[in-house]
């Protein structure tokens, strides 16, 4: 159920502590950890802990909660002192803008220059 921790989810046991991350954050409802294919020298997700398949859905369920992610992210970026120089805050939603990872998670990068359009 939507939610609900799944038992097929990574990004589920990364909440339970049954898959180890590098955690830098964690609140009440959220996670944040290194990405462990870093696309820039910053590369934190910031996770709810409820399961959601991605932002949109998470957001039109427990808008609180989606608030809480994007918040977390912007905490990681003044933590990670990415403020002054710029970051960008990435929901890939769906496989075709590269989704991989079906629990909602906000990408955090920063630390290079960031291409706009993105590829
Ligand atoms: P995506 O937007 O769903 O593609 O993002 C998933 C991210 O999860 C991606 O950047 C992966 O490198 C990252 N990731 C991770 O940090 N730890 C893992 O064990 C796995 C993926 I699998």
């Amino acid at each position: 159920m939507a939610g609900e921790p799944q038992a097929d989810c990574l990004f589920c046991k990364i909440v339970s502590g049954e898959v180890p991350a590098t955690v830098v954050r964690e609140t009440d409802t959220t996670v944040a950890f290194r990405d462990i294919n870093p696309q820039a020298p910053t590369h934190i997700l910031v996770i709810p802990k409820v399961h959601y398949p991605d932002a949109a859905s998470l957001a039109a369920a427990e808008p609180q909660v989606a608030a809480d992610v994007l918040g977390g992210a912007g905490a990681v970026a003044v933590d990670e002192k990415l403020v002054e120089t710029g970051y960008r805050v990435v929901f890939n939603t769906g496989s075709g803008a590269g989704q991989t990872v079906f629990h909602a998670h906000a990408h955090v990068l920063g630390g290079r220059g960031l291409n706009w359009p993105p590829g």
